[in-house]
């Protein structure tokens, strides 16, 4: 499966994790990235480095857009994107404009005709995918991480935010669910990405793995660091927002999807409405079962066949459900 990503890389960890999971997976090729929201020359940078630690340097990595298409709504960075990674990063905090945007989306749009991907994977605000519809590019079957499809509250969310990929460009969303697509774009969702995340021991794990596993933990850490210090968090943790939108292509077996309908209001936010854009929107996953996904290729487990079995960095109860064949029919029943 030929794949483009196109990715706020550098904020949350999770960016990272999903692309090293792409480069990783046998079925999955990495044919190549845009990055897109704030400071889109560091993502790049930040990309770049990434790809090189990963012995991937070839994929080819493309500079999108960093000023949302909504007005007043500049792309933002943290101001820890790099650490971990790149010596002395300095992000630029605010980006308020998109000089030379012609030539950034007409650079994706050339690069996507010369890799033809089947898909493309949008784990950022959809600002670049939006641009692309504006410029009459068609767009590659879809699957997004964004957007929140439940009333429910997620603890530590501010409630003016639903969910940030969609509440911060929510006018590249309502341009690209209003374009003709080829197909429904599946979406990954905040609801069921929160209840995702990383366990205990889950980063000593990477720390003791080869280089680029060893940068997974840097910038997982450094993440954690993040939340803590530069957002407030009182209990920071690592979801795996992206990887899901990844994993669900590796595993369908794992996350079913089901059709609807939604409009998309001025926060990102979404309601029911047979007359709009049809998505199909990703289901419960069991957190156990995607962690072993993760980790056996982050750590190289599934390419070194024979060296370990993928079940040993399973936790012991998770290896019990597995035994009783009844991790998948869990999340099937949810
Ligand atoms: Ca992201």
């Amino acid at each position: 499966m030929r794949i483009w990503i196109d990715t706020d890389l550098g904020s949350d960890v999770d960016d990272a994790l999903a692309l090293a999971y792409a480069l990783r997976h046998p079925e999955l090729e990495l044919v190549g990235v845009s990055t897109v929201f704030g400071d889109v020359s560091l993502r790049t940078r930040i990309t770049r480095a990434l790809l090189e630690v990963a012995g991937q340097a070839s994929v080819p990595v493309v500079t999108g857009l960093g000023a949302p298409l909504t007005p007043d709504r500049p792309g933002r960075m943290f101001g820890h994107e790099g650490l971990g990674l790149l010596p002395e990063p300095r992000p630029v905090l605010e980006s308020r404009s998109n000089p030379g945007a012609g030539e950034r989306i007409a650079a994706i749009a050339d690069a996507l005709d010369a890799t033809r991907p089947d898909l493309l994977v949008a784990i950022g605000p959809l600002t670049n995918l939006a641009a692309l519809v504006l410029a009459d590019h068609a767009l590659p079957p879809l699957v997004v991480m964004g957007g929140r499809f439940t009333a429910e509250p997620l603890p530590g969310m501010l409630p003016e935010i639903p969910e940030w990929n969609w509440w911060c460009d929510p006018v590249a969303v309502q341009t690209v669910l209003a374009a003709p697509l080829a197909a429904p774009p599946r979406v990954v969702p905040l609801d069921v990405t929160w209840s995702t995340r990383l366990e205990a021991g889950d980063l000593e794990r990477l720390a003791g793995g080869d280089a680029l596993a060893r940068t997974l933990a840097r910038l997982g850490d450094e993440w954690l660091v993040a939340q803590r210090d530069r957002l407030g968090a009182r209990e920071p943790c690592i979801r795996l927002h992206d990887p899901l939108a990844l994993v669900c292509l590796t595993h369908p077996d794992l996350v079913a999807f089901s059709d609807t309908r939604i409009r998309v209001g001025d926060a990102g936010d979404t309601r029911p409405d047979p007359t709009a854009a049809l998505v199909r929107v990703a289901g419960p996953v069991d957190n156990a079962a995607l962690r072993t996904c993760l980790l056996d290729m982050w750590l190289g487990r599934a390419r070194r066949q024979g060296t370990g079995s993928p079940s040993s960095i399973q936790p012991p109860a998770a290896r019990r459900n597995a035994k009783a064949g009844s991790a998948k029919t869990a999340v099937r029943a949810k």
